[in-house]
């Protein structure tokens, strides 16, 4: 296998930077798109140019294009009966494999630049899960921080009120994503069955009592911590006894460092975007119940927790990188772990880098990460428990029952074993096990060879 510092990538390197600078030119300005895209280029480049049938076909530039996009508004009322408009995207990027799939996300930095890198990440991850998935992205620049449930409610309303025309089973299949939980995943439904009348999975993630899969919600930060496992059990040793540092307190950081107290492995940090709590003595699984209680029911911040837990600290504004982990699960946001993060976790013997986020970790972490040869997990990897059990999900509403959880779990376990085993298989460079390039070519393949087989369309 190749990479860009290899001799043989040096020749695609020409071919590289044409292909980016045309990027660049067609998406002006949309910088997280074209980190997400050249982050696939670089692995995957070499692999088309020595495979004339991807070559001859266009097949890079015609999967940086998105099928369609649409963009639209939310006008909605606060509480204090002030007229708001939102802007809300829905990025369709492909279905060469199945339907359209992938989250909504709710927050003030939401771009169409983001939203695109997100979609494009997408499908590639939607392939590697072995699902019948095609790849999507959407949400709005809404900021859920401080509203009401109601103007929350409101706001999921009036977007599902153009958003229905644009989905379906066989269609597309929105679910969460950052400030998208269960919550906005019901009020969006009861809005779509109003509307047109009709009980079908056309979004995943729902409620236990209709049509919800058991450990959807568990299911990305579950599905993480096995890959990080698997990753450790190919070399004969385990999550057992080992310090971890995670980032965020949301869905994904909560229910990974639940699985990781589950294995035996100690996690000592947590975080949201004001701050992270260090607690050395570890956060057990009664400490956990107090974050969900925290982070769900009173959306309070991580700050509180060390008014209620004596062990822990405060760090206001900072990350949790500079603690001293063997694991550390980025599972807040895009490049929230950057050169000098990855400098300090490797200076202090970091194992395993496993991203819970997507894009977590800046180009320049993942070359030194790369270059450190630890164990580097890309997010299209090992974060795609959660849309894998959303295809669960899909599967358990078209047969209208539901299993139950220990089947669930096992299936998602069974995946994140098949993706590891494809990353070993594609990343293999001399017995060093590049996760990133196993991942990008394995999930390449599958969405070419379907393009190809379509034709010119
Ligand atoms: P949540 O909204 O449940 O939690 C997000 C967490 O990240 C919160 O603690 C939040 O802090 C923090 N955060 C969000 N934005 C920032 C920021 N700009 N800087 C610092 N911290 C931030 O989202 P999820 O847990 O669902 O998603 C987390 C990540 O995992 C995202 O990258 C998402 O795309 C990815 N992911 C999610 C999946 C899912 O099934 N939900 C599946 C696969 C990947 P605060 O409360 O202060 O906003
Ligand atoms: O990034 C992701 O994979 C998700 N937010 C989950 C998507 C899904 O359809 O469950």
């Amino acid at each position: 296998m190749t990479n860009v510092s290899d001799p043989i990538a040096k020749t695609v390197q020409p071919e590289l930077e044409q292909f980016m600078q045309g990027l660049i030119k067609r998406n002006p300005g949309e910088m997280e798109f074209h980190q997400a895209v050249r982050e696939v280029a670089e692995s995957v480049m070499p692999f088309v140019m020595d495979h004339a049938k991807y070559r001859d076909a266009q097949i890079l530039e015609r999967m940086t294009e998105p099928d369609r996009i649409v963009i639209f508004r939310v006008t909605w009322e606060d509480d204090q009966g002030s007229i708001r408009a939102n802007r809300a995207w829905r990025v369709q990027f492909s279905n060469a494999i199945g339907a359209y799939k992938g989250g909504l996300r709710f927050h003030p930095t939401v771009t169409l630049s983001v939203l695109k890198f997100l979609g494009f990440e997408q499908v590639f991850k939607n392939s590697l899960t072995g699902l019948p998935m095609g790849g999507a992205k959407g949400g709005s620049n809404f900021n859920p921080r401080g509203k009401s449930e109601r103007e929350v409610m409101r706001f999921c309303q009036s977007l599902m009120v153009e958003l229905h025309r644009h989905i379906g089973e066989d269609t597309d299949v929105p679910a969460g994503d950052i400030g998208v939980g269960t919550r906005e995943i019901g009020f969006m439904y009861g809005m779509y069955k109003r509307l047109e009348n009709r009980v079908a999975g056309v979004l995943t993630g729902k409620g236990l009592t209709f049509g919800g899969s058991l450990v959807r919600m568990e299911a990305t930060g579950y599905g993480c911590v096995y890959f990080c496992e698997n990753m450790l059990n190919h070399r004969g040793d385990s999550l057992e006894s080992k310090t971890v540092a995670i980032s965020g307190s949301g869905n994904v950081a909560t229910y990974a460092a639940e699985k990781v107290v589950q294995l035996g492995g100690k996690v000592v940090t947590l975080a949201d975007s004001d701050g992270f709590i260090h607690d050395p003595a570890g956060i057990d699984e009664q400490k956990l119940e107090f974050v969900k209680e925290l982070k769900e029911v009173r959306r309070g911040r991580i700050q509180e927790y060390t008014e209620r837990f004596a062990s822990a600290t405060y760090h206001e504004g900072k990350r949790p990188w500079g603690v001293a982990c063997d694991v550390a699960l980025p599972c807040a946001t895009q490049n929230e772990l950057d050169g000098d993060d990855a400098r300090t976790l490797l200076a202090h013997g970091v194992q395993v880098v496993g991203e819970g986020a997507n894009m977590p970790v800046t180009p320049e972490g993942i070359r030194l990460l790369l270059d450190g040869k630890i164990f580097y997990a890309p997010g299209k990897a090992a974060n795609a428990g959660g849309v894998a059990a959303s295809g669960l999900e899909q599967s358990q509403n078209a047969l209208r029952l539901s299993w139950s959880r220990d089947e669930v779990d096992e299936r998602l376990r069974s995946i994140m074993r098949e993706i590891h085993d494809k990353c070993v298989e594609h990343g293999n460079e001399n017995g060093f096990i590049n996760y990133q390039q196993g991942a990008n070519i394995a999930g390449f393949v599958k969405v070419a060879d379907a393009m190809l087989a379509y034709g010119v369309v």
